[in-house]
Protein backbone atom coordinates (compact mmCIF):
# COMPACT_ATOMS: atom_id res chain seq x y z
CA UNK A 1 0.00 0.00 0.00
CA UNK A 2 1.00 3.68 -0.53
CA UNK A 3 -0.39 6.14 1.44
CA UNK A 4 -1.79 9.21 -0.69
CA UNK A 5 -3.01 11.39 1.74
CA UNK A 6 -4.12 11.00 5.50
CA UNK A 7 -7.04 13.13 6.77
CA UNK A 8 -7.58 14.05 10.50
CA UNK A 9 -10.62 14.95 11.81
CA UNK A 10 -11.77 16.36 15.25
CA UNK A 11 -15.32 15.41 16.22
CA UNK A 12 -18.06 16.04 18.81
CA UNK A 13 -20.77 14.08 19.60
CA UNK A 14 -23.16 14.62 22.26
CA UNK A 15 -23.24 11.97 25.17
CA UNK A 16 -26.95 10.32 25.44
CA UNK A 17 -25.85 10.47 29.49
CA UNK A 18 -23.18 12.00 31.16
CA UNK A 19 -20.36 9.07 31.80
CA UNK A 20 -18.40 10.25 35.34
CA UNK A 21 -15.68 8.12 36.51
CA UNK A 22 -12.98 8.54 39.21
CA UNK A 23 -11.37 10.79 37.15
CA UNK A 24 -14.19 13.16 35.58
CA UNK A 25 -17.09 13.51 34.17
CA UNK A 26 -17.92 13.98 30.50
CA UNK A 27 -21.28 14.91 29.07
CA UNK A 28 -20.04 15.18 25.15
CA UNK A 29 -16.93 12.89 23.30
CA UNK A 30 -14.61 14.86 21.12
CA UNK A 31 -11.85 13.38 19.73
CA UNK A 32 -10.17 12.44 16.52
CA UNK A 33 -11.04 11.01 13.08
CA UNK A 34 -8.28 9.40 10.58
CA UNK A 35 -8.87 8.73 6.81
CA UNK A 36 -5.69 6.96 5.18
CA UNK A 37 -5.91 6.73 1.46
CA UNK A 38 -4.54 4.66 -1.04
CA UNK A 39 -5.60 3.38 -4.74
CA UNK A 40 -8.70 4.76 -4.69
CA UNK A 41 -10.11 3.71 -1.00
CA UNK A 42 -10.70 5.21 1.85
CA UNK A 43 -9.79 4.04 5.52
CA UNK A 44 -11.29 4.81 9.00
CA UNK A 45 -9.77 4.76 12.12
CA UNK A 46 -10.54 6.32 15.61
CA UNK A 47 -8.41 8.43 18.16
CA UNK A 48 -10.75 7.96 21.21
CA UNK A 49 -8.55 10.35 23.43
CA UNK A 50 -10.20 12.80 25.81
CA UNK A 51 -9.86 16.36 25.93
CA UNK A 52 -7.81 16.36 28.97
CA UNK A 53 -4.95 13.98 30.40
CA UNK A 54 -6.42 11.88 33.13
CA UNK A 55 -6.79 8.37 31.48
CA UNK A 56 -3.64 8.77 30.23
CA UNK A 57 -1.15 11.28 29.19
CA UNK A 58 -2.51 11.97 25.84
CA UNK A 59 -5.05 14.74 24.62
CA UNK A 60 -6.53 15.57 21.61
CA UNK A 61 -4.28 18.20 20.74
CA UNK A 62 -1.41 15.95 21.76
CA UNK A 63 -2.73 13.31 18.84
CA UNK A 64 -2.83 15.98 16.32
CA UNK A 65 0.55 17.04 16.96
CA UNK A 66 2.10 13.50 16.99
CA UNK A 67 0.14 12.11 14.28
CA UNK A 68 0.97 14.94 12.11
CA UNK A 69 4.78 15.83 13.09
CA UNK A 70 5.70 11.95 14.07
CA UNK A 71 3.21 9.23 12.70
CA UNK A 72 2.18 10.40 9.27
CA UNK A 73 5.40 11.17 7.79
CA UNK A 74 6.23 7.65 8.31
CA UNK A 75 4.15 6.35 5.70
CA UNK A 76 6.45 7.98 2.97
CA UNK A 77 7.95 4.85 2.13
CA UNK A 78 4.98 2.06 0.90
CA UNK A 79 3.71 -0.46 3.99
CA UNK A 80 3.58 -3.96 2.71
CA UNK A 81 1.01 -4.37 5.18
CA UNK A 82 -0.65 -2.80 8.44
CA UNK A 83 1.32 -5.18 11.10
CA UNK A 84 4.64 -3.13 9.94
CA UNK A 85 3.45 -0.12 10.89
CA UNK A 86 3.75 -0.91 14.57
CA UNK A 87 7.50 -1.61 14.28
CA UNK A 88 8.12 2.03 12.24
CA UNK A 89 6.35 3.86 14.83
CA UNK A 90 8.16 2.45 17.84
CA UNK A 91 10.82 4.99 18.34
CA UNK A 92 7.55 6.78 18.68
CA UNK A 93 7.35 6.65 22.95
CA UNK A 94 3.94 6.19 24.20
CA UNK A 95 1.26 7.90 22.30
CA UNK A 96 -0.32 4.92 21.99
CA UNK A 97 -3.87 6.29 21.08
CA UNK A 98 -2.53 8.16 18.32
CA UNK A 99 -0.88 5.60 17.03
CA UNK A 100 -3.95 3.05 17.04
CA UNK A 101 -6.28 5.09 15.17
CA UNK A 102 -3.58 5.66 12.55
CA UNK A 103 -2.64 2.24 12.67
CA UNK A 104 -7.10 0.92 12.29
CA UNK A 105 -7.28 2.96 9.36
CA UNK A 106 -4.27 1.14 7.66
CA UNK A 107 -5.97 -2.18 8.52
CA UNK A 108 -8.80 -1.20 7.61
CA UNK A 109 -7.21 -0.20 3.86
CA UNK A 110 -5.87 -3.44 3.83
CA UNK A 111 -9.29 -5.62 4.44
CA UNK A 112 -10.69 -3.55 1.62
CA UNK A 113 -7.96 -4.10 -0.64
CA UNK A 114 -7.83 -7.69 0.18
CA UNK A 115 -11.66 -8.20 0.11
CA UNK A 116 -11.03 -9.75 4.22
CA UNK A 117 -13.22 -8.56 7.13
CA UNK A 118 -10.82 -7.18 9.98
CA UNK A 119 -11.95 -10.63 11.48
CA UNK A 120 -10.35 -12.70 8.88
CA UNK A 121 -7.13 -10.37 8.74
CA UNK A 122 -6.45 -10.76 12.53
CA UNK A 123 -7.36 -14.49 12.46
CA UNK A 124 -10.25 -14.25 14.66
CA UNK A 125 -12.68 -17.15 15.29
CA UNK A 126 -15.66 -16.06 16.82
CA UNK A 127 -19.08 -14.88 14.93
CA UNK A 128 -20.54 -13.24 18.03
CA UNK A 129 -19.03 -11.15 21.01
CA UNK A 130 -20.45 -11.28 24.81
CA UNK A 131 -20.60 -8.14 25.83
CA UNK A 132 -21.93 -6.19 29.57
CA UNK A 133 -22.33 -2.61 30.11
CA UNK A 134 -20.03 -0.57 32.30
CA UNK A 135 -22.04 2.23 34.59
CA UNK A 136 -20.52 5.38 35.55
CA UNK A 137 -20.56 6.74 39.09
CA UNK A 138 -24.33 7.66 39.60
CA UNK A 139 -25.73 10.60 41.50
CA UNK A 140 -27.70 8.32 43.72
CA UNK A 141 -27.76 4.59 44.80
CA UNK A 142 -32.06 4.19 43.60
CA UNK A 143 -30.93 5.26 40.49
CA UNK A 144 -28.20 3.82 39.92
CA UNK A 145 -30.23 0.47 40.32
CA UNK A 146 -33.16 1.46 38.12
CA UNK A 147 -30.50 2.08 35.21
CA UNK A 148 -28.71 -1.40 35.69
CA UNK A 149 -32.44 -2.57 35.48
CA UNK A 150 -33.16 -1.03 31.71
CA UNK A 151 -29.66 -2.10 30.68
CA UNK A 152 -30.80 -5.72 31.54
CA UNK A 153 -33.93 -5.47 30.45
CA UNK A 154 -32.11 -4.57 27.15
CA UNK A 155 -30.81 -7.57 27.65
CA UNK A 156 -26.89 -6.72 28.47
CA UNK A 157 -25.78 -10.24 30.67
CA UNK A 158 -22.97 -8.65 32.46
CA UNK A 159 -22.58 -5.46 34.48
CA UNK A 160 -19.43 -3.47 35.37
CA UNK A 161 -19.57 -0.58 38.02
CA UNK A 162 -17.43 2.13 38.53
CA UNK A 163 -16.34 2.80 42.19
CA UNK A 164 -14.34 5.74 44.01
CA UNK A 165 -13.56 6.16 47.75
CA UNK A 166 -17.06 7.15 48.94
CA UNK A 167 -18.89 5.07 46.26
CA UNK A 168 -17.77 2.05 46.65
CA UNK A 169 -18.68 -0.81 49.21
CA UNK A 170 -22.01 0.27 50.09
CA UNK A 171 -23.10 0.53 46.46
CA UNK A 172 -21.96 -2.72 45.21
CA UNK A 173 -23.29 -3.89 48.30
CA UNK A 174 -26.57 -2.95 47.47
CA UNK A 175 -26.86 -3.30 43.33
CA UNK A 176 -25.75 -7.18 44.72
CA UNK A 177 -28.71 -7.43 46.89
CA UNK A 178 -30.96 -6.14 44.24
CA UNK A 179 -29.43 -8.53 41.41
CA UNK A 180 -28.37 -11.40 43.22
CA UNK A 181 -27.27 -13.23 40.41
CA UNK A 182 -26.25 -10.40 37.64
CA UNK A 183 -22.60 -11.38 36.64
CA UNK A 184 -21.14 -8.08 38.19
CA UNK A 185 -17.62 -5.94 38.21
CA UNK A 186 -16.34 -3.08 39.44
CA UNK A 187 -13.64 -0.71 37.93
CA UNK A 188 -11.98 1.80 40.22
CA UNK A 189 -9.51 3.68 37.36
CA UNK A 190 -6.26 3.68 39.69
CA UNK A 191 -9.03 6.06 42.83
CA UNK A 192 -7.09 3.99 45.44
CA UNK A 193 -3.54 3.10 47.10
CA UNK A 194 -2.80 -0.30 49.04
CA UNK A 195 -3.88 0.95 52.59
CA UNK A 196 -7.56 1.08 51.53
CA UNK A 197 -7.20 -2.63 51.48
CA UNK A 198 -10.11 -3.30 53.61
CA UNK A 199 -12.65 -1.73 51.19
CA UNK A 200 -12.06 -4.41 48.50
CA UNK A 201 -11.88 -6.99 51.14
CA UNK A 202 -14.90 -5.81 51.96
CA UNK A 203 -16.76 -6.26 48.18
CA UNK A 204 -14.56 -9.67 48.52
CA UNK A 205 -17.82 -11.80 49.39
CA UNK A 206 -19.49 -10.40 46.69
CA UNK A 207 -18.83 -12.52 43.85
CA UNK A 208 -17.46 -10.00 41.75
CA UNK A 209 -16.28 -11.33 38.18
CA UNK A 210 -13.05 -9.08 38.47
CA UNK A 211 -12.33 -5.53 40.14
CA UNK A 212 -10.25 -3.79 37.40
CA UNK A 213 -7.51 -1.14 38.30
CA UNK A 214 -7.83 -0.86 42.14
CA UNK A 215 -4.23 0.87 42.35
CA UNK A 216 -1.96 3.51 40.43
CA UNK A 217 -1.10 2.71 37.05
CA UNK A 218 2.43 1.92 38.37
CA UNK A 219 2.00 0.09 40.88
CA UNK A 220 2.47 -3.83 39.77
CA UNK A 221 4.00 -4.29 43.38
CA UNK A 222 1.27 -2.86 45.49
CA UNK A 223 -1.38 -4.83 42.99
CA UNK A 224 0.33 -8.32 43.81
CA UNK A 225 0.31 -7.56 47.37
CA UNK A 226 -3.56 -6.68 47.15
CA UNK A 227 -4.37 -9.80 44.95
CA UNK A 228 -2.75 -12.44 47.63
CA UNK A 229 -5.26 -10.82 50.27
CA UNK A 230 -8.29 -11.47 47.56
CA UNK A 231 -9.81 -14.43 46.01
CA UNK A 232 -11.64 -11.94 43.73
CA UNK A 233 -9.19 -12.05 40.33
CA UNK A 234 -7.62 -8.06 39.52
CA UNK A 235 -7.73 -7.48 36.52
CA UNK A 236 -5.40 -4.47 34.87
CA UNK A 237 -6.47 -1.73 32.39
CA UNK A 238 -4.21 1.59 33.13
CA UNK A 239 -1.02 -0.44 33.71
CA UNK A 240 -0.82 -2.39 30.48
CA UNK A 241 0.48 -0.16 28.16
CA UNK A 242 2.75 -2.60 26.30
CA UNK A 243 2.52 -6.34 25.93
CA UNK A 244 5.17 -7.26 28.16
CA UNK A 245 3.60 -4.69 31.03
CA UNK A 246 1.53 -8.19 30.79
CA UNK A 247 4.13 -10.40 31.07
CA UNK A 248 5.24 -8.62 34.10
CA UNK A 249 2.25 -8.25 35.62
CA UNK A 250 1.07 -12.15 35.19
CA UNK A 251 5.26 -13.02 36.37
CA UNK A 252 4.42 -11.19 39.80
CA UNK A 253 1.01 -12.74 40.47
CA UNK A 254 -0.50 -8.81 39.99
CA UNK A 255 -3.72 -10.06 38.35
CA UNK A 256 -5.19 -12.78 37.46
CA UNK A 257 -7.49 -11.21 34.13
CA UNK A 258 -6.11 -8.07 31.68
CA UNK A 259 -8.08 -5.88 29.94
CA UNK A 260 -7.21 -5.04 26.44
CA UNK A 261 -7.73 -2.69 24.74
CA UNK A 262 -6.21 -1.59 20.93
CA UNK A 263 -6.03 1.69 22.07
CA UNK A 264 -4.09 1.68 24.99
CA UNK A 265 -1.44 -0.45 24.03
CA UNK A 266 -0.76 1.65 20.50
CA UNK A 267 -2.89 -0.66 17.83
CA UNK A 268 -4.33 -3.97 16.92
CA UNK A 269 -0.83 -5.28 16.50
CA UNK A 270 0.42 -4.99 20.31
CA UNK A 271 -3.17 -5.40 21.07
CA UNK A 272 -2.91 -9.49 19.31
CA UNK A 273 0.36 -10.01 20.81
CA UNK A 274 -0.53 -8.97 24.15
CA UNK A 275 -3.75 -11.78 23.79
CA UNK A 276 -1.05 -14.20 22.32
CA UNK A 277 1.68 -13.59 25.71
CA UNK A 278 -1.87 -14.29 27.96
CA UNK A 279 -3.44 -17.33 26.04
CA UNK A 280 0.46 -18.63 26.71
CA UNK A 281 0.44 -17.63 30.54
CA UNK A 282 -3.39 -19.00 30.69
CA UNK A 283 -4.81 -15.59 31.65
CA UNK A 284 -8.27 -14.79 30.05
CA UNK A 285 -8.71 -11.17 28.03
CA UNK A 286 -11.59 -9.42 27.29
CA UNK A 287 -11.74 -6.36 25.55
CA UNK A 288 -12.31 -2.98 26.77
CA UNK A 289 -13.63 0.18 25.24
CA UNK A 290 -13.27 4.07 25.85
CA UNK A 291 -16.44 5.30 24.71
CA UNK A 292 -15.79 4.84 21.05
CA UNK A 293 -18.17 5.60 18.33
CA UNK A 294 -19.23 3.29 15.71
CA UNK A 295 -15.83 3.30 14.05
CA UNK A 296 -13.57 2.18 16.89
CA UNK A 297 -16.45 -0.04 18.18
CA UNK A 298 -16.29 -2.22 15.13
CA UNK A 299 -12.53 -2.40 15.33
CA UNK A 300 -12.68 -3.66 18.80
CA UNK A 301 -15.62 -6.36 17.74
CA UNK A 302 -13.09 -7.92 15.49
CA UNK A 303 -10.57 -7.75 18.03
CA UNK A 304 -12.89 -9.56 20.62
CA UNK A 305 -13.27 -12.98 18.21
CA UNK A 306 -9.75 -13.88 19.06
CA UNK A 307 -9.85 -16.91 20.71
CA UNK A 308 -8.46 -16.28 24.10
CA UNK A 309 -11.27 -13.06 24.77
CA UNK A 310 -12.84 -15.24 27.46
CA UNK A 311 -14.39 -12.50 29.09
CA UNK A 312 -17.74 -10.30 28.26
CA UNK A 313 -16.23 -6.92 26.83
CA UNK A 314 -17.06 -3.47 27.15
CA UNK A 315 -18.35 -3.48 24.01
CA UNK A 316 -22.22 -1.84 24.55
CA UNK A 317 -24.67 -0.84 21.44
CA UNK A 318 -24.17 2.31 19.38
CA UNK A 319 -27.34 3.99 21.73
CA UNK A 320 -26.14 3.18 24.70
CA UNK A 321 -23.72 6.42 24.45
CA UNK A 322 -24.84 7.82 21.62
CA UNK A 323 -28.18 9.04 19.91
CA UNK A 324 -27.04 8.64 16.18
CA UNK A 325 -23.91 6.96 15.83
CA UNK A 326 -21.20 7.51 12.90
CA UNK A 327 -22.13 4.27 10.93
CA UNK A 328 -25.06 2.40 9.74
CA UNK A 329 -26.06 0.48 10.50
CA UNK A 330 -25.43 1.08 14.27
CA UNK A 331 -24.33 -2.09 16.80
CA UNK A 332 -27.38 -3.47 18.07
CA UNK A 333 -27.17 -5.99 21.07
CA UNK A 334 -29.10 -9.82 20.28
CA UNK A 335 -31.57 -11.24 21.83
CA UNK A 336 -28.65 -13.67 23.82
CA UNK A 337 -26.86 -10.62 24.80
CA UNK A 338 -23.87 -10.72 22.47
CA UNK A 339 -23.17 -8.34 19.20
CA UNK A 340 -22.17 -9.82 16.02
CA UNK A 341 -18.80 -9.19 14.62
CA UNK A 342 -19.06 -7.62 11.14
CA UNK A 343 -18.45 -9.59 8.04
CA UNK A 344 -17.63 -7.01 5.92
CA UNK A 345 -14.47 -5.64 3.85
CA UNK A 346 -13.79 -3.03 6.37
CA UNK A 347 -15.49 -0.05 8.25
CA UNK A 348 -15.88 2.47 5.32
CA UNK A 349 -18.86 1.25 3.64
CA UNK A 350 -20.45 1.35 6.87
CA UNK A 351 -19.47 4.94 7.66
CA UNK A 352 -22.17 7.80 7.90
CA UNK A 353 -19.93 10.44 5.90
CA UNK A 354 -23.02 13.05 6.01
CA UNK A 355 -23.20 12.72 9.93
CA UNK A 356 -19.29 12.67 10.02
CA UNK A 357 -19.20 16.02 8.16
CA UNK A 358 -22.10 17.57 10.37
CA UNK A 359 -20.31 16.83 13.74
CA UNK A 360 -16.42 17.85 12.58
CA UNK A 361 -15.20 20.66 14.27
CA UNK A 362 -11.98 20.79 12.71
CA UNK A 363 -10.61 19.06 9.53
CA UNK A 364 -7.41 18.82 7.35
CA UNK A 365 -5.44 16.59 5.12
CA UNK A 366 -1.61 15.92 5.30
CA UNK A 367 0.23 14.09 2.40
CA UNK A 368 2.77 11.79 3.90
CA UNK A 369 5.97 13.50 2.16
CA UNK A 370 4.55 16.45 3.37
O1 LIG B 1 -11.56 2.33 32.48
O2 LIG B 1 -12.52 1.04 31.13
C1 LIG B 1 -12.30 2.18 31.52
C2 LIG B 1 -14.40 4.71 29.60
C3 LIG B 1 -13.49 5.72 29.46
C4 LIG B 1 -12.24 5.61 30.01
C5 LIG B 1 -11.90 4.45 30.70
C6 LIG B 1 -12.79 3.41 30.82
C7 LIG B 1 -14.09 3.56 30.28
C8 LIG B 1 -15.15 2.57 30.43
C9 LIG B 1 -16.25 2.58 29.39
O3 LIG B 1 -15.24 1.82 31.35
C10 LIG B 1 -16.11 1.48 28.42
C11 LIG B 1 -17.01 1.66 27.21
O4 LIG B 1 -18.20 1.37 27.32
O5 LIG B 1 -16.53 2.09 26.14
MG1 LIG C 1 -10.94 0.43 33.13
Amino acid sequence: MRIEAVELRVVELPLRFPFETSFGRQTAKRCILVTAYADGLAGWGEVPVFAAPLYNEETVETAWHVLRDFLIPLLQEPLPHPGEFARRAAHVRRHHMAKAGLEAALWDLYCQAQNLSLKQALGGVRDRIEVGVSLGLEPTVPGLLRRIEAFVDQGYRRVKLKIRPGWDVEVVQAVRRAFPELPLQVDANAAYTLEQTPIFEAMDGLGLLMIEQPLGEADLLGHAHLQRRLRTPLCLDESIVYPQDAHQAIALEACRVVNIKPVRLGGLDAARRTHDLCARQGVPVWCGGMLETGIGRLTNLALASLPNFQLPADLSTSDRYFEEDLIDPPVVLGPDGTIEVPTEAGVAPRVDLRRVERITLRRERFSPRG
